[in-house]
């Protein structure tokens, strides 16, 4: 089978240092999809770095522009996290410069979560274990 596809994905906090809300958006398709909420992002297109489809990503999810912090690296090649035999995930804390995020692509909702209350919407089930390891490295001292 193809190696997985390569998505990026931000996880937006208010505070890169000392953040206490996340920002989560609730995915509109595929049907399957429809109604779990994500870290914002998606698939790296063919001759574009990593770092440069996050931010087009944004901008085009979102209309914000972001610095992006330390990236959470996963257990895959290239500190990737595992989705679906089709796609791998690399994400990145980043903090929003300008724009205020509206669900302009993709999403019909956007939500600013407690750090400390980050289960309170369901999340796609891919991002499920990317959550964790985020809390586990945002409490760490
Ligand atoms: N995906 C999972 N978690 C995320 C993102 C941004 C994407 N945080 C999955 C959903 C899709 C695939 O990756 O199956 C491609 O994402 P997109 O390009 O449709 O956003
Ligand atoms: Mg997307």
């Amino acid at each position: 089978m193809a190696a997985p596809i390569l998505v990026v994905a931000a996880a937006l906090v208010d505070d890169l240092t000392h953040p206490t809300r996340l920002l989560a958006a609730r995915r509109t398709l595929p049907a399957a999809l429809a109604g779990r909420w994500e870290f914002p992002g998606g698939k790296v297109d063919d001759g574009e770095t990593p770092v440069a489809a996050l931010h087009r990503e944004l901008r085009e999810e979102l209309g914000v522009t972001a610095e992006l912090g330390r990236e959470l690296p996963g257990p895959d090649d290239e500190s990737s996290w595992p989705l679906t035999d089709r796609y791998r995930m690399r994400l990145w804390l980043a903090r929003i410069t300008a724009g205020t995020p509206a669900p302009l692509e993709d999403h019909d909702e956007l939500r600013w979560l407690p750090v400390t209350d980050l289960h309170s919407v369901p999340w796609l089930d891919g991002d499920v274990p990317i959550v964790r390891a985020l809390e586990a490295a945002l409490h760490a001292p």
